[in-house]
């Protein structure tokens, strides 16, 4: 008899969403960044232990629509919520119950959803009686079926997550992979890990601005006849300045952002990677439905 059990994860950006799912698949499925929006679209982090699989469905942190690709990453929240057995409300204990909370817990009320309150970063917490504050004021929020103060960074109490969820179970075919810790495409994970690295050495105004395509890959032999990884990808950004920021001087930010992506990649394939990276300029495509259902953001 096999169970399954389909576990949102959700919460403002940064609250620590993508780190909690990646710790517990146990791989990176998804990219983390200390840039708020990092997460565009709902990714799923397949668990499978003993008879249950678990479906940890990370979210786009919840915040204010200003672009037609905002709003398909409010429709990819929405809809994982609609669609599971139990929700992670993921809150960052350093800050204030604000709007984004008060959306989510709305939209858990409509629903009657089941939610475990995961208070992160309780590492950065100096005072720990502070922590009784924060979960009486969340308590008044919404009837949280459990509340738990975590630091997904320190591994605090992150063991407790899993044997939470899994009474939520149900009696189920597995619908993934027992063996994948995610269904994600290919060409889309390798992609992320470029923006993972644009995310993480770029400035604060560009990254938003910028989508990832991979072109082409394809297996082939170097001349020494080693089995390689050829890798063509496309970063695409809002203005003709930011191509500049994004090559860098005499190509230096782009020659750093290919070094990094290629280790990960390369560890990834288990063998050489060869990448060719391009910058194009497309304007204003956040608000251009054909590109962002072309870049794969189109939720629907
Ligand atoms: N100090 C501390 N930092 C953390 C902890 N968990 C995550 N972080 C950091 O918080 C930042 C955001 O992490 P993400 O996992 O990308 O957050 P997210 O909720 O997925 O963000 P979006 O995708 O933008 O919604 C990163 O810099 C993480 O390293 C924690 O327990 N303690
Ligand atoms: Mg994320």
């Amino acid at each position: 008899m096999t169970k399954s059990v389909f576990v949102a994860v959700t919460g403002r950006p940064n609250a620590g969403k993508s780190s909690l799912t990646n710790l517990l698949v146990g791989e990176k499925v998804a990219i983390v960044s200390p840039k708020p929006q990092t997460t565009r679209t709902r990714i799923n982090g397949v668990l499978t232990r003993g008879e249950t699989q678990f479906v940890f469905i990370d979210t786009p942190g919840m915040h204010k629509p200003r672009t037609k690709l905002s709003e398909q990453m409010i429709k990819a929240i929405d809809n994982s919520i609609a669609d599971v057995e139990v929700s992670l409300l993921v809150v960052d204990a350093t800050k204030k119950p604000a709007a984004y909370e008060d959306r989510l817990i709305s939209d858990f009320k409509a629903k009657n959803s089941e939610v475990i309150l995961l208070i992160n970063k309780v590492d950065l917490i100096k005072n720990k009686e502070d922590l009784l504050g924060i979960i009486s004021e969340y308590s008044k929020m919404y009837d949280f079926a459990e509340i738990i103060p975590i630091s997904v960074k320190k591994q605090d109490n992150t063991e407790l997550i899993i044997p939470a969820v899994e009474k939520y179970a149900v009696e189920s075919p597995h619908f993934f992979d027992d063996d994948l810790p995610t269904d994600q495409p290919e060409k889309i994970w390798l992609s992320e890990i470029i923006r993972e690295k644009l995310l993480n050495s770029l400035f604060d105004e560009i990254p938003h601005g910028i989508a990832v395509q991979v072109e082409s890959l394809e297996y082939s032999k170097t001349n020494k006849g080693e089995d390689i990884v050829d890798i063509g990808i496309v970063i695409i950004c809002e203005k003709q300045s930011h191509k500049g920021m994004i090559i860098g001087k005499g190509g230096a930010m782009l020659k750093k952002i290919g070094g990094l992506a290629r280790e990960e990649m390369e560890e990834y394939f288990g063998q050489k990677v060869n990448m060719k990276l391009w910058v194009k300029v497309k304007e204003d495509w956040r608000n251009n439905e054909a590109a962002i259902t072309d870049f794969g953001l189109n939720f629907e």
